[in-house]
């Protein structure tokens, strides 16, 4: 796919400061990559780094191209507010304003302020992990003269313990993980700096370390390239320097997008994991976007393997437009699977083609998991469907499983245009359900989304 960079920046211009909405991937109308999440005031704050189509007078044309940091939030983890830039590379003192190398950051709170560490280029070209300041997580955060002296590197991660401690863990030159305690003015480290030492194999390389603590146990995560892409894998131990044991894998390697890059968060009793992949832009893997998923614990505190979706995590209102492309299963790919809505612009999303070829006698469907049918009754389903002329039939709506109840039937009329087609509800759900949208008539229909009222 040929990604539009004109169309690109124009829409990431826009996007500042207005809410963005999805599942997978958390954000839409701009890239993000490398999510650091945090839970500060109640509320879910991902600091992502920002993948930008290479601009005129990069020095990268074909690597990545990082010019600032957004920071986002949610309460409901579907709903994300875009907070705007908080780090600029022309406005760090110590930046090399033009390299485009903000790669992964963090942040964490202490003393009262919210501190965010990320790496870039000095105007040596060297790297260096600097920290900006602020009074509130969604800042303006203020950058540090210079960079942490003695922190050479990138993917910087900073854990507090439960004393108040800062521990900060990086990758530093020569493909090693690294960590060290901090000063309590989180600007200066406060010990040597440790290798961290695992028993994964010695080859292939390490980044994007991510440490958190439960039941008292230090997790020590990271991506490594074991073949041919990233997964991420992870270590336990019983102190933040270490040593950690090997404990295996969190996410397989994918096969579209080299690097993957995650972090680990507990909100409101459920943990969440959250990573990243370049849905918004098939061309390349360097305009990458945040997914999330839901994480789970074994009863001896390790973690169960997590397999990427669409559907992602949270519940959506059924009075929401349900883009059911996010899907959390789907029928046989021969008659159901999902396309760009516009190939010239990802940013678009999706929609989902079901097509009956050779008069298939099995249902056609997607499941959408999690939506929220709340507790007064709605009046009316609807489907933004494109079928052409020709293309008649039917979309029915069904709870729960394939062939559950009859939540609505909606006749759909061929036309030549996309169309909101609609019929009344026949069975009224309360609570949260799995959707499952089916096509038992028709040959070919495309749909967008569908929604309640
Ligand atoms: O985003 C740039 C780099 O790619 C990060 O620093 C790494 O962790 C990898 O995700």
């Amino acid at each position: 796919m040929k990604l539009d960079k004109t169309i690109c920046v124009a829409i990431l211009v826009a996007s500042v400061a207005i809410p963005a909405f999805a599942e997978n991937p958390l954000i839409s109308g701009a890239f993000s990559a490398d999510p650091s999440a945090h839970v500060f005031n109640g509320r879910v704050y991902v600091f992502p780094s920002h993948d930008i189509p290479a601009p005129a007078g990069s020095r990268n044309k074909k690597g990545f191209n990082m010019p600032d940091y957004h920071v986002y939030s949610s309460e409901n983890l579907f709903d994300w507010t875009d907070h705007g830039v908080i780090v600029d590379q022309e406005k760090v003192p110590w930046v090399d304003g033009r390299s485009y190398s903000m790669w992964a950051p963090d942040c964490n709170f202490k003393n009262g302020k919210y501190y965010f560490y990320f790496p870039a280029h000095q105007k040596d070209g060297r790297n260096a992990i600097g920290v900006a300041v602020a009074d509130k997580p969604e800042g303006p955060y203020v950058p540090q003269e210079k960079p942490i002296p003695g922190v050479n590197g990138i993917d910087p991660c900073i854990f507090i313990d439960d004393d108040g401690t800062p521990y900060l863990t990086w990758q530093a030159q020569g493909n090693v993980l690294v960590v060290a305690r901090l000063k309590d003015n989180m600007l200066e480290l406060d010990s040597e700096v440790v290798t961290v030492n695992h028993n994964v194999p010695r080859n292939g390389l390490k980044e994007g370390p991510f440490m958190f603590k439960r039941n008292g146990k230090y997790y020590y995560s990271f991506p490594w390239c074991e073949r041919q892409t990233e997964c991420i894998c992870y270590c336990m131990g019983d102190n933040p320097l270490g040593p950690f044991e090997y404990k295996g894998k969190i996410m397989e390697q994918n096969t579209d997008c080299w690097t993957n890059h995650h972090s680990v968060v507990e909100y409101k009793g459920q943990w969440y994991f959250f990573y990243h992949h370049n849905d918004y832009c098939r061309e390349h893997d360097v305009n990458r976007s945040i997914c999330a998923e839901y994480l789970t614990f074994n009863e001896d505190g390790t973690i169960q393997p997590i397999v990427p979706t669409q559907r992602g995590v949270g519940i959506t209102p059924a009075t929401n437009r349900i883009q059911i492309d996010r899907y959390s299963a789907i029928g046989d790919s021969n008659h159901v699977w999902v396309e760009y809505n516009r190939t010239e612009d990802p940013f678009a999303g999706w929609k989902t083609v079901f097509r009956n070829r050779d008069n298939y006698r099995r249902p056609i469907w997607i499941e959408y998991d999690r939506v929220d049918f709340g507790e007064k009754d709605l009046s009316s389903a609807i489907v933004h469907v494109f079928a052409r002329v020709g293309g008649s039939g039917v979309i029915e709506f069904h709870a729960d499983t394939v062939d559950g109840e009859l939540i609505a039937r909606i006749p759909i009329e061929a036309k030549d245009e996309w169309q909101d087609a609609s019929a009344a509800v026949l069975k009224q759900l309360k609570g949260v359900h799995n959707l499952f949208v089916t096509m038992p008539d028709g040959i070919l229909m495309h749909v967008d989304w569908v929604q309640f009222k």
